[in-house]
């Protein structure tokens, strides 16, 4: 059949697409799906040093010191002999626990933004001496410099993103290996997030560390999903066509097999090159929703290697108006929330700690999460993936970034593509956003546009979107979301606090909301204050009658939304941590918005908030 000019220019933005997807993957070398490999844990107590003048990495002249050196933090601390002068030393007196943040672990780091130093020793021994090994790193809060033995394995930065590093024979021992990182939590004006953000900066080895042996020859990343739907269409749950690719990392050669037992699938694709794409149908498929959030056993094998995961199958598409999951359009009951555990003051980092969070917007009635601001531990999204939220995953591109640094933007498209990269195969996630509240002008909005074709680049299956600001005050009562960086999301979604930072909640009467865009809608923040337990009339601030009649007012506002609303997630489920928040009486450090407070309480409005959503899911199970 001849192609029509559609049908052709469709084929070669998808070719071209595939190839930026390709190069993309190619620059990285994150190894992922990490919690379904043969890893050894480098978990559990590290000895550490404080070092706030950097004189472990520093000479007396400020000069980096050379890898030799033997006052380098790095290197040795035992001295040779009695003599040898040794001016630092890790010991068993100082440790940090890993994953942690080191703030809540010791009074004296609460405040802490500078270096430290973390230690490890290792003892390792191959499995087949042929294969190779990799130490990863959930993330670490900001900058890391990894050495072993005294070598430097590599340098990275970015807060919330894994990364890898080889370790070469050279390098490695089998008894005692001494492993330092030097970790820095300052925050700067060129880097992502910059230094103003309304949560804490919490620094150190936030995730887990895990030393990965593969074979020489490996599968170091896959993409697997279903085929991006035609405009609006349902997914052929018979016969529904399935895509991906293979990344080989080594000598590619061979075949790759991707099996899926449950549905009795097993295919071969021959391997061309590093990167193997594939295609194929599944007979019969449950697709992947938060009302079933299915998921099946996939097994990807190529020579030695053979990895396995847990994969959903469903698609997702902003439609005209409407956002429609597997084909339906779906309204998002959400919560935004942070990485914290209140109750201890500190980031989450478990599955534990995930099943906390979740739990809690399980009973607010949630379907939908918005990881706010930064990417979150891999637990999240896994756990997301088999309860069924839908997820935002975000980028701390925040607030007064730098727009006009290309270092910056590198740094930025940096922790988006190791975002995607380690995600995409989550069928949770259903959006990519590439930052909040970030203020409007051409260069702000030429570098948040350049973020949103890097990751339709590297993921053209889901939904770009970003945290919008909004006016409020308008004249004619209409409140319009215009930002210019709406022409380029796929889901236009803006940040509203009319009532809290905007005159009364009794303002919500009045307003309402509209975009200049003809997409979907999304309320991605809103949300009062309120120390839980202070009870007063509802015009005092603070009170939880406040942030009660708050929401009230906001829920009555929702009924005069326009047809393309889809969906809102308050600011936020639980009381934070943020050094802004200063008022002696109610914050003292606390973000106060939470529908919890730090100890874990339900405030009032969290049962306003509630049955809205009960009614939604009622409403929506009735028109069934
Ligand atoms: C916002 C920000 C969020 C803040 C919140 C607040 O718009 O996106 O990070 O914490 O407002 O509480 O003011």
């Amino acid at each position: 059949m001849p192609y029509s000019t559609k049908q052709i220019n469709v084929t070669v933005v998808t070719v071209a697409m595939m190839l930026i997807c390709q190069l993309s993957h190619a620059q990285l070398n994150l190894i992922t799906d990490i919690p379904n490999r043969h890893t050894v844990s480098l978990d559990g107590k590290w000895q550490y040093i404080v070092d706030p003048y950097e004189t472990g990495f520093y000479d007396y002249r400020y000069k980096e010191m050379n890898e030799n050196s033997a006052s380098a933090y790095w290197n040795s601390d035992k001295p040779k002999n009695k003599s040898d002068l040794k001016e630092f030393g890790y010991s068993d007196k100082y440790t940090l626990k890993v994953p942690g943040d080191w703030n809540s672990q010791d009074p004296k780091f609460l405040y802490y933004e500078g270096t430290v130093w973390y230690k490890k020793s290792f003892d390792y021994q191959k499995h087949n001496p042929s294969d190779r090994l990799f130490i990863y790193f959930g993330a670490i809060n900001y900058r890391a410099d990894v050495y072993l033995n005294g070598k430097k394995l590599g340098m990275h930065v970015g807060g919330f993103t894994p990364f890898n590093f080889e370790i070469p024979d050279s390098v490695l021992k089998t008894k005692d290996n001494f492993l330092v990182v030097r970790v820095n939590n300052e925050r700067g004006k060129e880097e992502v997030p910059t230094v103003n953000t309304d949560w804490w900066n919490y620094g150190g080895i936030t995730r887990s560390v895990d030393l990965v042996e593969v074979p020489k020859t490996f599968i170091q990343d896959f993409s697997i999903h279903l085929k991006k739907p035609e405009a609006g269409e349902v997914p052929a749950t018979k016969n529904a066509e399935v895509e991906g690719w293979v990344k080989l990392n080594g000598q590619s050669s061979g075949n790759v097999v991707i099996d899926i037992p449950e549905l009795k699938v097993k295919n071969t694709f021959q391997v061309t090159d590093s990167i193997t794409p594939f295609s194929f149908q599944l007979p019969q498929v449950k697709l992947w929703s938060p009302e079933n959030p299915k998921l099946y056993k996939v097994t990807i094998s190529n020579g030695d290697d053979k990895v396995e995961d847990k994969i959903g199958f469903r698609t997702i598409e902003a439609f005209g108006k409407k956002v429609l999951l597997n084909g339906k359009p779906i309204f998002m009951r959400g919560i935004a929330m942070h990485e914290e555990i209140p109750q201890q003051m500190r980031r989450a980092y478990s599955k534990k700690d995930a099943a906390q969070l979740f739990g809690w917007a399980k009973e607010l009635g949630c379907n939908m999460v918005r990881l706010a601001h930064y990417p979150y531990e891999e637990s999240m999204t896994r756990m997301a993936d088999s309860l069924g939220f839908l997820v935002w995953s975000e980028i701390p591109v925040y607030w007064t970034i730098d727009f006009g640094n290309h270092e910056v933007y590198e740094k930025a498209k940096q922790q988006l593509t190791e975002m995607i990269t380690r995600d995409k195969n989550r069928a949770a996630v259903i959006i990519w956003s590439v930052g909040n509240e970030t203020p409007v002008s051409q260069v702000r909005t030429d570098f948040m546009h350049n973020l949103i074709i890097s990751a339709k680049a590297l993921d053209s299956t889901r939904m770009i979107s970003a945290a919008l600001e909004v006016n409020y005050n308008s004249k004619n009562k209409m409140d319009v979301i215009n930002d210019p960086l709406g022409q380029y999301v796929d889901l236009v979604a803006f940040n509203e606090y009319l009532g809290w930072y905007g005159g009364l909640p009794s303002a919500c009467r009045t307003a309402n909301w509209s975009t200049v865009y003809d997409k979907p809608l999304f309320i991605s923040e809103t949300g009062a204050g309120a120390k839980y337990g202070f009870h007063a009339d509802s015009l005092t601030r603070f009170s939880e009658e406040y942030q009660a009649w708050y929401y009230r007012e906001q829920i009555n506002m929702f009924k005069r939304m326009p047809e393309n609303w889809v969906g809102l997630s308050p600011w936020v489920l639980a009381d934070f941590r943020s050094p802004k928040r200063n008022n002696p009486i109610y914050q003292e450090g606390w973000n106060r918005k939470g529908l919890f407070s730090n100890n874990g309480n339900k405030k009032e409005a969290f049962y306003i908030l509630q049955s809205f959503y009960k009614k939604i899911k009622k409403k929506e199970n009735l028109n069934k």
